[in-house]
C-alpha cells in the first residue's frame, strides 16, 4: 500500500523520529513533512504515507481533543488518579483538585486505591464509601500483589490514559505490571534518567493488551487551576447537583449565601465536611484568581 495515505496514532517521538501504530495494528517509523508547521506530539492521530520498510511520512495532525502540557501529550481520555491505602496515606485534598483538573479538560477519571492489601488509613475508607455514590469510579488495587489488576485492563481499553498522584503511590510499579512485556524497558528507562525523566519531551504510550495506551508520566504536573469563574465551579461536582436546585439563588456559590442546598446537605451529612472543605479551597482559589483579571 506504498503511496497510500494511513492513519495512525503516534506513541513515541525519539531523536527525531515518530512511531505510529497504524489503526490496522503495523508500526512505522515516520519523519514529519517540511511543509507541516504544527509540533506532533504523543497521542496525536495523524495521516501518513507508508514508505517501504516500515518507514512512513507524517502528512497532517487531526484535530486534538485535548493536550497536556509539560510534557506534551494529546487526546488523553482518562486519568487514573492513584492513592494508596496507606504507605502515604491518601491526600483527600489533591485527590479533589485532580478530579476538578480532570473535569475541567473533559478527561475521564478513575480513582485507583493501590496498596490494598496493606491495612488502610481511615482516609482510604471515606474515599471508599463516599466517591463511588458520588458518581467516581473507583477500584481498590495492587500492583505488587496484582489484585484487581484486569479491572484495570478492562478499563483501559480504547483509551489513552495517563496517572497522576502522589510520590510513591506505586504509579511505576502499575504501569510495570500492567505492560509486562515491556517491563524491562520502563525500568531501564527510568533507572538511567531518574526522576528527571518526567521533564522529558519523548513521552512515551505504552500499549495495554490490543487497543489501550497508558502515558509513563504523571499526567498533571502543573496543578494550578486555570482562569475560571468561581460561579461554573460547582459545576464540576457531580455530588452537588441535586442540592444546587434547593439554592435561593442562581449563581449561589454555596459558600457566605444563606439558604443553601448544598450547605443545608453538609449539615445534614450528605457531603462530606472533607468535600465540602476541599471544595472552598479550590473556591477561594479560583476567587483570588479572579480578582487578578478583573
Ligand atoms: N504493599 C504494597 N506496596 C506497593 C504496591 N505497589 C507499589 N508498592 C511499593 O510502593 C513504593 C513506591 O512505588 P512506586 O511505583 O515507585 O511509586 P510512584 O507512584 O511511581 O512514585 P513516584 O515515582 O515517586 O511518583 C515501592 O516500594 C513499591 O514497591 C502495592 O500494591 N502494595
Ligand atoms: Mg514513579
Ligand atoms: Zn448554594
Amino acid at each position: 500500500m506504498t503511496g497510500q495515505e494511513a492513519v495512525g496514532l503516534v506513541f513515541k517521538n525519539y531523536s527525531g523520529f515518530y512511531y505510529v501504530q497504524a489503526v490496522e495494528g503495523q508500526v512505522y517509523e515516520c519523519k514529519i513533512r517540511g511543509k507541516l508547521k504544527e509540533t506532533v506530539v504523543s497521542g496525536d492521530w495523524v495521516t501518513f504515507t507508508p514508505l517501504d520498510s516500515g518507514r512512513g511520512i507524517i502528512e497532517s495532525i487531526q484535530e486534538r481533543k485535548n493536550l497536556l502540557y509539560r510534557p506534551k501529550i494529546a487526546n488523553v481520555t482518562m486519568v487514573l488518579i492513584v492513592m494508596a491505602v496507606d504507605r502515604p496515606a491518601p491526600s483527600l485534598a489533591l485527590l479533589d483538585r485532580l478530579l476538578l483538573l480532570a473535569a475541567l479538560q473533559k478527561i475521564e477519571p478513575c480513582i485507583l486505591l493501590n496498596k490494598c492489601d496493606l491495612e488502610p488509613d481511615a482516609k482510604a475508607n471515606l474515599i471508599m464509601d463516599y466517591y463511588p455514590q458520588a458518581g467516581f469510579k473507583v477500584l481498590s488495587i495492587s500492583a505488587k500483589q496484582q489484585l484487581n489488576l484486569e479491572a484495570v485492563r478492562d478499563l483501559l481499553q480504547g483509551q489513552i490514559a495517563v496517572l497522576a498522584g502522589p510520590s510513591g503511590v506505586g504509579k511505576t510499579s502499575l504501569i510495570n505490571t500492567l505492560t509486562y512485556g515491556l517491563n524491562l524497558k520502563t525500568q531501564e528507562v527510568s533507572r538511567k534518567i531518574g526522576r528527571g525523566r518526567h521533564t522529558t519531551r519523548h513521552v512515551e504510550l505504552f500499549p495495554i493488551d490490543k487497543q489501550g495506551w497508558i502515558a509513563d508520566t504523571p499526567g498533571f504536573s502543573v496543578l494550578d487551576l486555570p482562569a475560571m469563574k468561581s460561579t461554573e465551579l460547582a459545576d464540576y461536582y457531580p455530588d452537588f447537583s441535586v442540592f444546587r436546585e434547593e439554592c435561593r439563588f442562581t449563581d449561589c456559590l454555596h459558600f457566605r449565601e444563606k439558604e443553601c442546598g448544598v450547605k443545608n446537605a453538609l449539615e445534614n451529612g450528605k457531603i462530606p465536611d472533607f468535600r465540602y472543605n476541599n471544595y472552598i479551597q479550590l473556591l477561594e482559589e479560583v476567587m483570588e484568581k479572579e480578582k487578578c483579571y478583573r
